[in-house]
């Protein structure tokens, strides 16, 4: 059934390692794809698969209505748009940036004659086109345009609009990518803890996925926790216990050899929250140490 539709063409712009992935899905799928690189020579491949390779970044754009930026940095979208004549086109950006890149990005699009939607890619070039290895990408900004694209943009991976906010991609996309590397820090420094002892690594393996496993609930506990203000209700493991027990972690780095520099910042946080008001906060949990993240006074929206 599908492959009797009509595939939009459509125009890339990047060719870098998550560019070609995403242009090899589209061409394997058959939709008409011009394609352009500030390194021509990375284009040469795609061209022997069926993609028609634009000498400039205007050509590429005036092919099609519909173009996919995936460059380095906002920096490069600016300026390999630079000059270009955008009325009409719907412009989908795939490029990392922040949420205010995002939001600057849209209006500057808007004001010349584009509808504009950002993307946040949660996935490695390997997961592109591979529908089992769940990787997607969170898009935000005009839902019209993404309303009217969805079947092409759902081509590479799975498509999640997360809301009109053109920034609202990109601050989905850190959130998870900020937490993926608190993720990463901890399982480093657990690594670093057993080296040298005889305990190897691929035997901790299976029980640090298990315990991070286990305590996945405090993400949506967490959640739950913000969105009331109730950080003492049902607490498990009190925040003047974790304090305390904080210490037997830094002794522990400490006898093993192992810089603590890793974990301290959230251990320092915790102790942060407790000492601010004992009597208040003893009984909580850890989500009350969010609030002394935040530096933008009013800007939080429960109380943070
Ligand atoms: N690769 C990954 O694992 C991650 C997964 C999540 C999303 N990211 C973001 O995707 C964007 C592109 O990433 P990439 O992997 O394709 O990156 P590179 O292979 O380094 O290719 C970069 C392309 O950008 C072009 N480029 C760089 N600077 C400029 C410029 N000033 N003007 C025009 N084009 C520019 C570069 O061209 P060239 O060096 O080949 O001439 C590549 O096409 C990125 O935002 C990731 O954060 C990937």
């Amino acid at each position: 059934m599908t492959d009797n539709l009509v595939k939009t063409p459509l125009t890339l712009l990047g060719l870098g390692d998550m560019g070609t992935a995403l242009a090899r899905t589209w061409l394997a799928a058959g939709h008409p794809l011009t394609v352009w690189n500030r390194t021509a020579a990375k284009a040469e491949a795609l061209a022997a698969e069926g993609a028609r390779v634009a000498a400039t970044a205007a050509e590429a754009v005036a092919a099609n209505g519909l173009v996919v930026l995936c460059l380095l940095d906002d920096d490069s979208v600016g300026s390999t748009l630079d000059g270009i004549d955008l009325t009409g086109r719907d412009l989908v950006d795939l490029t990392t940036g922040t949420p205010a890149e995002g939001r600057s990005r849209a209006a500057w699009a808007q004001e010349r004659g584009a509808r504009f939607v950002d993307g946040g890619i949660m996935a490695t070039p390997s997961m592109i086109g591979v529908p089992e290895a769940g990787g997607y990408v969170f898009y935000s900004g005009s839902r019209a345009l993404f309303d009217h694209h969805r079947a092409t943009l759902e081509v590479p991976g799975g498509a999640r609009f997360v809301g009109e906010d053109p920034g609202h991609a990109a601050l989905h996309d850190v959130a998870l990518l900020s937490a993926m590397y608190g993720l990463f820090a901890g399982i480093s420094h657990a690594y670093a803890l057993i080296d040298g002892e005889d305990v190897a690594p691929k035997d901790l393996a299976p029980l640090l996925s298990e315990w991070l496993g286990a305590m996945g609930f405090f993400v949506g506990n967490a959640a739950d926790r913000l969105t009331s203000g109730d950080f003492t209700t049902a607490v498990v493991s009190n925040l003047s216990m974790q304090v305390a027990a904080s210490g037997t972690l830094l002794r522990t780095a400490a006898e093993q050899g192992v810089d603590a520099k890793l974990i301290t910042p959230y251990l320092d946080l915790m102790r942060e929250r407790l000492e601010a008001d004992p009597a208040a906060h003893a009984g909580e949990d850890t989500t009350g140490a969010i609030t002394l993240l935040r530096r933008r006074p009013g800007r939080g929206r429960r109380g943070l």
